[in-house]
């Protein structure tokens, strides 16, 4: 499939959009790193803090976070534009109040949950986790949220279900990505059943304490700090339970890039970028990257017996 991004003469294929927000980001990098000037668009709404209390978490990396103002001005969001600081500039539209996500599917009890309900479903946590992107850059962020497993048991899922899908909001008025056809629309991701019930698996509704902005998947999103930061899909409005492995926007994208799995490993290449090293925002130099981000200890046990070089 060819593609025409708008006022740009390069005619790009999906495979080679992150090649160009790399080379992007490296200018953004610069700014976000204090180097230079950097703008985003306000918040649509400032609200007192959101949670009433916050409890730390045993799961929490010790290293140190990454500056908030580089987590909300360096981001990936495609429905909003595919350079690092489009979606920061490009929210001012996007509504995150009222806001509902559906969970329905293979369960014995689905549900439409409000999101001011979610707030009040279980402790807000702070869970500080290594995030890594494929195209080899890493944050620290201090998530805040709860895990996904205490949703799904609300639910009750059966037996049958073995797979989620995880689907985000995808508002032609407010989003202006979505007039390109980058992805197929909206944005979905999926996890195995159990890699979605395990403890670390968050959804995230603030970081550094505050609600999230737009730019970083308000009112909430999926964080799994295993696998390449495109897992966590943002904004979601709906979260399925289903038998067979969902299709995910990046997979259909480009098949023999992006798997299912999507674990971090480095000793699996993405076909044009190693996955070795990665930079860590807010540093120069690299620093080596972990199996399964530095969670082995914790999640390498669902993987046991399958060959990760054909399950990437
Ligand atoms: N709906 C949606 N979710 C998305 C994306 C996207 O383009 N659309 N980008 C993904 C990618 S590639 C990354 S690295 C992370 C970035 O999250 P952050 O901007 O909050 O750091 O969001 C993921 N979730
Ligand atoms: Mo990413």
């Amino acid at each position: 499939m060819l593609i025409r991004i708008q006022d740009d003469a390069h005619p790009i294929v999906p495979s080679e959009i992150t090649s160009e927000s790399l080379y992007r980001g490296r200018r953004d990098f610069i700014r976000a790193a204090g180097l230079g000037g950097i703008a985003f668009a306000a918040p649509a709404a400032f609200g007192a803090a959101p949670f009433s209390s916050i409890q730390k978490s045993p799961f929490s990396t010790d290293e140190k976070p990454t500056p908030q103002n580089s987590i909300i001005s360096y981001n990936n969001y495609y429905e909003f534009g595919t350079s690092k600081d489009d979606p920061a500039r490009n929210v001012g539209r996007f509504k995150t109040r009222p806001w509902t996500v559906r969970v329905e599917g293979l369960c014995a009890k689905p549900r439409t949950f409000a999101i001011d309900d979610l707030l009040k479903l279980a402790p807000i946590e702070e869970r500080i986790y290594r995030m890594r992107c494929v195209e080899g850059w890493s944050m620290v962020i201090p998530w805040n949220g709860f895990p996904l497993a205490s949703l799904l048991k609300q639910v009750e899922p059966l037996g049958s279900a073995k797979f989620v899908e995880f689907t985000s909001a995808a508002d032609r008025a407010s989003m202006p990505g979505l007039a390109l056809p980058v992805l197929d629309w909206p944005y979905t991701e999926g996890l195995r059943l159990d890699e979605a019930m395990h403890p670390l698996t968050l959804l995230a509704l603030g970081l550094y304490g505050e609600e999230l902005l737009a730019q970083n998947g308000a009112p909430l999103r999926l964080v799994v700090p295993w696998k390449y930061g495109f897992k966590g899909a943002k904004s979601l409005v709906r979260i399925r339970l289903t038998d067979k492995q969902p299709g995910t926007a990046w997979n259909k994208a480009a098949p023999n890039e992006y798997g299912f799995y999507s674990n971090v490993n480095p000793e699996v290449d993405h076909p044009r970028w190693s996955q070795a090293s990665e930079r860590r925002l807010g540093e120069f130099g690299k620093r080596k990257t972990l199996p399964f981000n530095g969670y082995a200890e914790q999640v390498a046990k669902l993987y046991a017996g399958m060959d990760l070089r054909k399950f990437y």
